[in-house]
């Protein structure tokens, strides 16, 4: 059977007709907007007889009714929550494409002997709370509920706190925990974000490996003065000291060997940031991947002690906090070889290929066989409003999901 292109369209429109104000899509976690995206999922599961669980942790969780939860299920999703200005397809097809293939199980008449479950992650992005795959890691328990009381979004909001503001009870959060054994496999279908199918006609990719992520925040504590009256030998400007910090990564990152590593700065805060006032205080991230977990871990080491040096040749003081770290993995031959035979029976033309970008498949690849699939990102451009997807690739990735997880739910 193959997925419907027009349920399909119709689907990614109307989740991203929730969104918030501004260019692109804005749909932080556990807001109205991500409330309303959610639901929208809801009622068409419900439309084929589906119920939702919220799990303690602010995660979504869909099954047929009468099916036992108890069962370890096949499973397929991904995240609704976006970046700011972001795209119409991040998380949004994978989450469509899931439920695609419940209707489309449905439509077959099938009697599957496995139960079919979609899940809902939240707070992906970390957009709002400052980490990345924060629900899927509350969801396989690494991360506690005392970590999530310390991540706040910018208003000093818990993540604790948003989810019980919506009504979430997190008193079974231990119990909510899924461990080996709990599912059976977990498939997610995403856009790629970068340009190596569309530039190669392929219309999906099967992803090998998931790149490790270690986010950082890191703060310069200098000494305000006066821009025109302090002698340059005087000043402990924090700002100059995260220019210098911000552009070793950059060469650093450049420089690793191996071609896979990234090394990011995409927040900076400058106080109190007027023109004639040195800067006192400086914040910012870092956001550092590399698909080799040895290259991660020595290179996150390198660039810290650089940013620790740069604050002593300076006199200036340095905090310096990790906020994630998930550790690259290999998602299971179980999984891929699912996925690359229904391909194969598809004829659809696929390549097997890494991921450059962070994924709730790299958590649940933790407790269970994870198989991902790609479709193509036009001009590779994501997490901005341009990024673009064709509802026919998706639709093909979606057949090739359905077939797979029907494989291995009969
Ligand atoms: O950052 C990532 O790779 C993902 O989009 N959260
Ligand atoms: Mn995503
Ligand atoms: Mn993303």
């Amino acid at each position: 059977m193959q997925a419907s292109v027009d349920r399909i369209r119709r689907d990614i429109d109307r989740i991203n007709q929730y969104t918030g104000p501004g260019l692109g899509i804005n749909r932080l976690s556990f807001t109205p907007e991500h409330q309303g995206a959610v639901d929208y999922v809801r009622k068409q599961l419900e439309a084929i007889d589906y119920e939702m669980r919220v799990t303690a942790h602010g995660n979504y969780r869909f099954r047929r009714k009468g099916d036992d939860w108890s069962q370890p299920a096949v499973t397929s999703g991904s995240h609704l929550d976006a970046v700011p200005e972001g795209g119409r397809f991040d998380g949004v097809a994978g989450v469509v494409a899931a439920v695609e293939v419940a209707r489309l199980l449905a439509e077959s008449g099938d009697k599957p002997s496995v139960p079919y479950e979609i899940i809902v992650f939240s707070e992906e992005e970390g957009s709002r709370f400052g980490g990345v795959l924060t629900g899927s890691k509350a969801m396989i328990g690494s991360l506690t509920k005392k970590d999530l009381v310390q991540m706040q979004d910018q208003t000093g909001i818990s993540y604790i706190e948003a989810i019980e503001n919506i009504g979430v009870n997190t008193s079974d959060w231990d119990k909510a925990v899924i461990h080996p054994g709990d599912i059976n496999a977990y498939f997610e279908l995403h856009i790629e974000q970068s340009l190596v199918l569309e530039t190669k006609g392929i219309p999906v990719g099967i992803v090998t490996d998931i790149t490790g992520i270690r986010i950082y925040r890191i703060t310069y504590q200098g000494v305000p003065n006066h821009a025109g009256a302090t002698p340059m030998p005087l000043r402990e400007d924090s700002l100059a000291a995260a220019a210098e910090a911000i552009q070793a990564i950059e060469s650093l990152a450049q420089g690793a060997s191996g071609g896979t590593m990234v090394g990011t700065v995409g927040i900076i805060e400058n106080e109190p940031n007027v023109s004639n006032v040195i800067p006192g205080r400086t914040h910012f991230s870092l956001d550092l991947r590399d698909i080799d977990r040895e290259c991660l871990v020595n290179m996150s080491e390198t660039i810290i002690s650089q940013v620790k040096d740069i604050a002593t040749r300076r006199g200036i003081n340095c905090t310096i906090k990790m906020t994630a770290d998930a550790p690259p993995v290999s998602l299971s031959n179980r999984a891929r070889q699912a996925l690359l035979d229904a391909t194969k029976e598809l004829g659809i033309k696929a390549l097997e290929m890494p991921s450059g970008a962070g994924h709730d498949a790299q958590e649940m690849a933790r407790v269970t066989d994870v198989g991902m699939i790609f479709v193509p990102s036009i001009g590779g451009r994501s997490h901005c409003p341009e990024e673009e997807s064709r509802f026919t690739d998706i639709a093909h990735g979606t057949s090739v999901l359905y077939s797979a997880i029907r494989k291995l739910c009969l």
